[in-house]
């Protein structure tokens, strides 16, 4: 499956960035491309030249609201991300439009995250602008939750977070989430590594999307999950995991084939692979709420059996006994066996509600403080009346 990949924002941007390196890591170790353009769209200039592996062009970094902002970004106000993307929103479908083979690609990927201005303002603002004028090909957003600490220190992190999902919800294909906070959970010595966390963000999707574009025989999967697989999977709320296991790369060759012993060890790793993946899901959810579900296993070919792909869709199908599971094999990895889950079309997602719920009981209080802060102004404004004006 090929995208193109628009970051916005800090964090948007950052993680566009990660799948940029997923491209140049696809074309170097297995000769494919699976992102025909990766672009990062922020108000903060800084912010931009930042990034590593996005192309330096200002057609590939592209910088708005320079008038509004000076180029120093929108400190949080999501509404003002959402009014500069609105005014410039030409400028990112021009550069989109310009992507070298534009036509080979299958769907759009925007990413963001949910509690900053720029990118939590910009994304479903964009989503609706490019879906108007590229109606054939869907578009999925990826929204980063904020860490939990976040939400205590400041309001407007809740707030933000709530708008900008209610609001990709409603035009995104899908929405992928991711919570900072799973990261924290898995390894305390990444806490603040955020270069760490986004590839974590980022790796799930490399074989997912290699595995349809593979040319070489030998490593042509015996089901391929392909773009139409995964597009016919990915509706609503979405969470993807990934989990891994090593296997061994050499064997010695036995006369009778494998004995019951290794293949049932196989299938034990297969299963314990996917429970991780499951467990390492982008967000916390409950598997029963979804209604699709897809799972890839990347083996070398040696390590796939049928036993191997029948346990696991037995084991899908428990844990989401109300999905449609799509399924595919890719051998390609090299002592690696891997298992990359997607959930999608999920009916309840805790916390997506808890952000509305808590950002509801906020915005009386929000609007107190806009009301106190109109009335200090022209208290302010009746003082100075006396004063003459310079314009
Ligand atoms: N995973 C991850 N999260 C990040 C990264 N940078 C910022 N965040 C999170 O994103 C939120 C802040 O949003 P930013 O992306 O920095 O904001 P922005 O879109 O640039 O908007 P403004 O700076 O307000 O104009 C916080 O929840 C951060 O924890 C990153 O590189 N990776
Ligand atoms: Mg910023």
């Amino acid at each position: 499956m090929k995208l193109v990949v628009v970051g916005f924002g800090q964090c948007g941007g950052r993680v566009a960035d990660e799948f940029a390196r997923l491209n140049k890591k696809a074309r170097g170790q297995r000769g494919i491309e699976i992102i025909t353009g990766t672009y990062a769209v922020n108000t903060d200039a800084a912010d931009l030249s930042g990034l590593t592996t996005i192309r330096k062009s200002y057609q590939y970094r592209i910088l708005i609201g320079s008038r509004k902002t000076g180029g120093h970004g929108v400190g949080k106000i999501n509404e003002l991300g959402a009014e500069i993307a609105r005014e410039d929103a030409d400028k990112v479908i021009d550069a989109i439009r310009t992507t070298k083979r534009f036509f080979e690609t299958d769907a759009f990927l925007f990413i963001a995250s949910a509690a900053g201005g720029t990118g939590s303002g910009a994304i479903a603002v964009m989503t609706q602008h490019v879906k108007e004028r590229y109606a054939d090909k869907p578009i999925y957003n990826l929204i980063v939750l904020p860490f939990e600490h976040e939400e205590t220190t400041e309001d407007r992190t809740v707030y933000n977070t709530a708008t900008c999902l209610k609001s990709a919800y409603s035009i995104a294909d899908a929405v992928f989430l991711v919570d900072n906070q799973r990261f924290v959970r898995k390894d305390s010595s990444i806490k603040g590594n955020l270069a760490k966390i986004n590839a974590m963000i980022a790796e799930p999707f490399y074989n997912m999307l290699c595995a349809g574009e593979e040319k070489k025989p030998k490593y042509i999967a015996s089901k391929v999950l392909d773009a139409g697989d995964i597009i016919q999977t990915l509706v609503g709320w979405t969470v993807i995991g990934y989990g891994k296991s090593e296997v061994p790369v050499f064997r010695l060759p036995r006369a009778r084939g494998k004995d019951f012993r290794e293949k049932g060890s196989e299938t034990m790793k297969g299963i314990q692979t996917m429970d991780e993946a499951i467990s390492e899901l982008s967000l916390k959810c409950n598997p029963i709420d979804s209604k699709r579900a897809l799972y890839l296993i990347s083996a070398p070919s040696k390590e796939m059996n049928m036993d191997l792909a029948k346990a696991l869709g037995d084991y899908m199908r428990d844990i989401a006994p109300e999905a449609l599971i799509r399924n595919g094999d890719y051998p390609r990895e090299r002592g690696l066996l891997d298992v990359t889950v997607i959930l999608s079309e999920l009916s309840d997602v805790e916390k997506v509600r808890s952000y509305y719920t808590r950002s509801t009981s906020l915005i009386p209080e929000f609007k107190k403080r806009q009301e106190e802060t109109e009335i200090k102004l022209r208290v302010i404004e009746d003082t100075s009346k006396e004063i003459p004006s310079l314009l």
